[in-house]
């Protein structure tokens, strides 16, 4: 349609309705032409500089959107649309993240394919989207469920399974590299990332060992690896969590226990990358408790590792420990329940304390084990280890403090130095000896850095760096020691034991895994009978008849999990309907990385960090150029639920009756709080008669009510269905219109910050829009324009409202323009100025915010050639906002009488002349002879008489 006819149909349409604001018409019309005209459709054939504005796209749950989703959507589309009135090629897409549990779970129950509920969710959601009035390009919308996409997520993992992490070089390189110098040099000189258990070998030997030996060697270096792991195992929902999807020893999705199991799984090796993924933290601009997490989440200690001998087993304890320097005060060691020398170190004296020991720590999680700092347990092994430095006995205790999986899953016990060693020793009665004579050990022992070491070794009269340096060379040379970094993350379990999820491109040969040719990708989700795991306890895959590689060889049967889809998205919008590439190296070179991505705080470490990670190992391999996907990052606050009650009156004998007290009088009755629907509820008014239809058991209901109202009491909470405080953006859109809900979601206060929803202010955001209607229109409701020159103050008002626009939103303080909107408009109104000349300008500087009716009034205004969208940004004049008045104070002998506005361009001839031809300063003045007058320029006038 031309945009002539959009024109004559907006005046029609005018003219038919009503003369006032007509949010509903106004905002059809224009999400249709902007679907029409494709007016955000977004190329890479420009001169324009580019921006990449992302937003977390969404899981498509069944309950659809509610207003706390759109809040950082909305953020973002304002910030796309401002960019694009400055003149910048903006890539703003959208998205479904549409693998996922819940689905799975539906289709368990009901038997419904997971990707049927999948389509009808994400029609729902684009809706619901569409109403709001994003500015989304739509031709690059991607869903991680759909083959054309996974087909990508699967090619990467492949990547990940054909490369390997060079040491020497600090990248990931491609995995023939290391089979190459493994042909001609064997395993000397191979400094990598790898599993701990790699043989050493020469090139012959290599060259000798089976293929299938070779395969499970080279299996110990590649970046996507099985390995036996010890998994967070949910039995209720079938399948691994991530740690971060454990919560209290539950799974975070449906409260299930979850225990430690033991499994061969496919992993990331993550932790190849932990320093690159601590030092690019220092090159973004993310919030800092966001960076704060990923790098506790990283956990990085610098240390060393220490061996404490066990002659009659002819093994070594070896510990890692990050103050090497408090060596002289280890008065024992203890391992982990779980420790590999637990079993034989065991004497048989010891063994059964030691036993029951162990089956007692097996089944609390190692959260709980971390959690835990009250309870001191532990069992003694009845071995002794000899002390690295002097020699010593000291004796070898088990205990669950140690955590099996981070260090070495033992510690040198300093109870001199360490608060839990203390503890531990001091219940079990060892000795406690000190680190130095310098030292008074006390109760919360913490073992002092600033000091020097008396009379302990031959660290004496050293400082604390001077010490540690001293020990790790002393180690070396006994070769009981050496320098360590440790890393508390651990490498990405990558799988689950699920259905509906991708699929992984990998099939079995002899018990070890190969890939599956590039070709043959995508390798598609098979079809099941049942979404189940079998009986004898496979994933749901081993249900998909006749499944084989090759008609003979097993897929690998797990599926990839929730975060492989997500980690590399903000790649395929670039790009998102190439066939031969994840993106082309064209629009990969063009757009680079996400120049802001606005989205929640609960993924801080899961898909920000998996992100971060493959898009560094998608960097090594050559296929871009940037080290960090996301330069800006901000985190929206929740909008939280702001719940209604009503008060039900209790009978004598504390029954609920039928009847309902007013918040003001429930005080005088004995009530009990029941949550109500806060759609029937409006500025804490209860609508009665809506409520008597809400449920049959109300229908009776009777009101004890105060001035003839029933008011609701409120709370702040979670939004949830079950606390009836769910608010659909549609239901408001529906009342004021979008251009009103996405004003309002900004109004409510600053985007990081978490805020109650609360309709109340809603009305006074509607009605600021009917105004900004009302200027460009007289009181029949006709277009009322002029052409005339705007007067000073006219300009004024405008070009504050351009300046702050502008450094609120590149400062992204949303909620501060929209009330300088307000005052804009309000003193325009004062003003009753209808200049187009203002009315243009303001209307772009607005439109970013109320997209739909600015271009509804940039149409009226004539501006036929296009949308508001692409028009540019006004300039800024700082010279309308220099004060041309000045409000004078003026005295008479010094005392103050009056103010008397003047131009500040007038000099004192022209002041002297003004004021004393003043009829009020003439009657302040009793026709005293004036002697003199004092003029300061913008401070203040005084007459002398
Ligand atoms: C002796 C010592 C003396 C230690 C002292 C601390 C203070 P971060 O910084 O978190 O890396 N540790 C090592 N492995 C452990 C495990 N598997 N489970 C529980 N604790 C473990 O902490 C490293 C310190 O935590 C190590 O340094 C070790 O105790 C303990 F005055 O060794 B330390």
């Amino acid at each position: 349609m031309t945009l002539n006819r959009y024109f004559r149909n907006s005046c029609k349409i005018l003219f038919l309705y009503e003369m006032d604001y007509n949010h509903k018409s106004i905002e059809q019309k224009w999400q249709a032409f902007w679907a029409e005209n494709a007016t955000f459709k977004t190329s890479e054939s420009t001169q324009k500089p580019k921006y990449y504005v992302l937003d977390m796209f969404p899981y498509p749950s069944g309950a659809g959107l509610h207003v706390g989703h759109p809040l950082g959507y909305i953020a973002s589309d304002i910030f796309s649309r401002y960019k694009r009135t400055k003149g910048f090629n903006v890539l703003h897409p959208m998205g479904y993240d549409s693998f996922g549990l819940p689905a799975e779970q539906y289709a368990i129950q009901t038997g419904q394919h997971p990707a049927i509920t999948t389509e009808a969710n994400i029609n729902r959601y684009r809706e619901q989207m569409d109403n709001i009035g994003f500015s989304f390009d739509w031709s690059r919308e991607i869903r991680t469920s759909e083959p054309d996409y996974y087909k990508w997520t699967q090619w990467i993992f492949m990547q990940a399974f054909n490369a390997w992490y060079d040491k020497n070089e600090d990248r990931a390189l491609p995995i023939e590299q290391l089979i190459a110098h493994f042909e001609t040099k064997g395993s000397q000189g191979v400094h990598a990332e790898s599993d701990e258990d790699i043989l050493t070998f020469t090139a012959e030997e290599w060259l000798s060992f089976t293929e299938q030996d070779q395969q499970k060697e080279l299996l110990k270096y590649r970046l996507a690896f099985l390995r036996e792991s010890t998994v967070n195992w949910c039995a209720a929902l079938g399948t691994v969590l991530a740690n971060d999807e454990v919560i209290n020893g539950l799974s975070e999705r449906g409260g299930f226990p979850v225990e430690q199991k033991k499994m061969m799984q496919w992993s990331m090796r993550i932790t190849a990358y932990a320093d690159r993924l601590l030092r690019g933290l220092d090159t973004i601009d993310w919030p800092e408790p966001l960076i704060e997490m990923q790098r506790n989440w990283i956990g990085k200690s610098v240390g060393a590792l220490v061996k404490f001998p066990v002659p009659q087993l002819d093994e070594n304890i070896e510990v890692f420990t990050t103050r090497v320097d408090t060596i002289f005060g280890v008065s024992f060691v203890v391992l982990a329940p779980e420790h590999d020398l637990v079993g034989s170190l065991t004497t048989d004296a010891q063994r059964s304390e030691v036993e029951t020991y162990i089956e007692k720590t097996s089944k609390k999680s190692e959260l709980d084990r971390m959690a835990d700092t009250k309870t001191v347990s532990g069992a003694f092994t009845g071995s002794y280890a000899k002390h690295p430095i002097t020699g010593d006995d000291v004796q070898i205790w088990i205990a669950d403090y140690v955590l099996a999986g981070y260090g070495t899953g033992a510690v040198m016990a300093v109870p001199s130095g360490d608060q839990r060693d203390y503890v531990f020793a001091k219940h079990f009665n060892l000795p406690i000896v000190a680190i130095s004579d310098s030292q008074h050990i006390e109760e919360a022992a913490d073992p002092n850095k600033d000091g020097l070491y008396i009379n302990s070794g031959f660290i004496n009269g050293m400082n604390y760096v001077e010490a540690t340096d001293a020990l790790i060379i002393k180690l070396s040379e006994l070769g009981l020691g050496r320098a360590k970094v440790n890393f508390r993350m651990r490498d990405a379990i990558f799988g689950r034991q699920r259905y509906w999820g991708e699929p992984v491109p990998v099939f079995f040969k002899d018990g070890v895994p190969y890939l599956i040719k590039e070709e043959e990708l995508p390798l598609l989700l098979p079809e099941v009978d049942k979404y189940l795991p079998t009986e004898s306890g496979e994933p749901p895959l081993a249900r998909a008849e006749g499944w084989k590689y090759q008609d003979q060889y097993e897929y690998e049967l797990s599926t990839m999990p929730g975060w492989a889809g997500s980690s590399w998205y903000w790649f395929r919008y670039m790009d998102p309907q190439n066939r031969a590439a994840f993106a082309s190296k064209d629009a990969v070179d063009y757009w680079k990385a996400v120049d802001l991505y606005i989205g929640g705080s609960e993924h801080a470490t899961g898909h920000l960090l998996y992100s971060r990670f493959w898009n560094k190992i998608l960097k090594d391999l050559g296929f871009h150029n940037e080290e960090e996907p996301f330069k800006k990052l901000i985190n929206q606050g929740m909008i939280q639920g702001r719940s209604s009650f009503v008060y039900r009156l209790l009978d004598e004998e504390g029954r609920g009756t039928n009847t309902y007290v007013s918040l003001g009088l429930k005080d005088s009755y004995n009530t009990i709080p029941l949550h109500v629907d806060v759609n029937i509820v409006h500025n804490d008014i209860l609508n009665t008669d809506k409520f008597k239809v809400s449920r049959p058991d109300y229908a009776e209901a009777e009101f004890i009510l105060e001035d003839g109202k029933y008011i609701c009491g409120t709370e702040v909470e979670k939004m949830s269905k079950s606390k009836f405080n769910v608010v659909n953006p549609d239901d408001i859109i529906a009342l004021y219109g979008a251009d009103t809900l996405r004003l309002y979601e900004m109004f409510l206060g600053p985007l990081e910050q978490a805020k109650p929803w609360n309709t109340n202010g809603i009305e006074g955001v509607y009605k600021f829009l009917k105004k900004v209607w009302r200027l460009f229109h007289d009181a029949e409701g006709n277009l009322n324009v002029s052409d005339e020159e705007p007067t000073k103050a006219e300009y004024k008002a405008l070009h504050k409202i351009i300046k702050k626009a502008e450094d609120d939103i590149e400062r992204f303080s949303f909620n501060t323009s929209v009330s300088a909107f307000m005052i804009c408009v309000n003193e325009l109104t004062d003003l009753k100025c209808n200049k187009k000349n203002i009315l243009q300008d303001f209307v772009i500087v607005l439109s970013s915010y109320a997209p739909h009716i600015t271009e509804e009034l940039w149409s009226l205004l004539g501006n036929a050639a296009g949308s508001i969208s692409y028009a540019a940004y006004p300039k800024f004049n700082p010279e309308y906002l220099i004060e041309s008045e000045f409000a004078y104070p003026v005295s008479i002998n010094g005392k103050m009488k009056m103010n008397l506005s003047l131009s500040l361009d007038l000099d004192q001839k022209a002041v002297e002349d003004t004021v004393l031809s003043n009829a009020d300063v003439m009657r302040y003045l009793d026709s005293k002879a004036v002697k003199k007058m004092i003029f300061v320029k913008g401070k203040i006038i005084n007459i002398v008489v």
